[in-house]
């Protein structure tokens, strides 16, 4: 982050025309935010939706990934203003939000996203206001990105409608939620047919409104392929699956050693 230009990096990127690549945080340690914030991420979200991470947890991991030079993002619990504007007051630059399932929906995170007139975000931001001092009233918005996931046959129904409205970055493909709501098995990287056709329409219906796409992905060569088809933002490989795959792997070749 860069306190002269407080704009989001990951959207300086994007007025580039260079994609976001993003880690994603599982393990509720700052230790290891800041070791994979040190690894050239541009930006880290941290997931309070499906790990044991809290909002202290969040705090200090925010903290440590900042030091390591990445944007740190929050995927929240739940789309509700208080969880919204607690994770912006804690430090997030990014809010990526899930289950988004209407225009209704997207109203609410835009609206908790921004300070009046243009949203409803409440004023008491403890970590930017220690960067920003009294400014940051007014970049505020500049500093922040957002991301509603679509993950949901009713967001996909709805999909024109969130696109429509004003105050959200684009939309962000959760695969697994959208793969069983399509009725196939739950899991990321799908080659199901329904599932890859829905992948590409929501990227497609996003840039037709002008809004960016972004999805999670397990494996990089996935991400890949969905930054080659024009995805703006990959989330690519939790921290968790990281380090399982480096132990098993380390300690199939040392096995493997003892045996010959
Ligand atoms: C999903 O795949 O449903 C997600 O929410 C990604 O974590
Ligand atoms: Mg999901």
């Amino acid at each position: 982050m860069d306190d002269a230009d407080p704009t989001n990096p990951l959207a300086r990127g994007w007025a580039r025309g260079c994609a976001a690549v993003v880690g994603w945080l599982q393990i509720p340690a700052p230790l290891s935010a800041e070791a994979l914030s040190r690894c050239g991420y541009d930006g880290l979200v941290i997931d309070l939706q499906h790990a044991p991470i809290d909002l202290s947890d969040a705090v200090a991991m925010m903290t440590a990934i900042e030091l390591g030079g990445a944007v740190p993002l929050a995927r929240i619990r739940t789309n509700e203003p208080a969880e919204v504007m607690a994770l912006l007051d804690a430090g997030a630059y990014g809010i990526i939000a899930p289950m988004v399932n209407s225009a209704e929906d997207a109203l609410r995170l835009a609206g908790a996203l921004h300070y009046p007139p243009r949203g409803a975000r409440s004023f008491g931001a403890r970590r930017p206001l220690l960067r920003y001092g009294t400014r940051y009233a007014e970049i505020a918005s500049r500093t922040i990105i957002s991301f509603a996931m679509i993950e949901t046959r009713s967001g996909l129904e709805n999909l024109d409608a969130i696109l429509a409205v004003d105050g959200i970055d684009g939309v962000f493909v959760g695969p697994s939620d959208l793969a069983l709501a399509l009725g196939s098995r739950p899991g990321v990287d799908s080659s199901d047919a329904l599932v890859v056709d829905a992948i590409r329409h929501i990227r497609e219906r996003a840039h037709a409104h002008g809004r960016r796409a972004g999805i999670f992905c397990a494996a990089s060569r996935f991400a890949r392929e969905k930054l080659a088809e024009g995805f703006d933002l990959v989330a690519v490989t939790p921290d968790l699956g990281l380090l399982v795959a480096a132990a098993r792997a380390a300690l199939d070749d040392v096995r493997a050693m003892s045996i010959t």
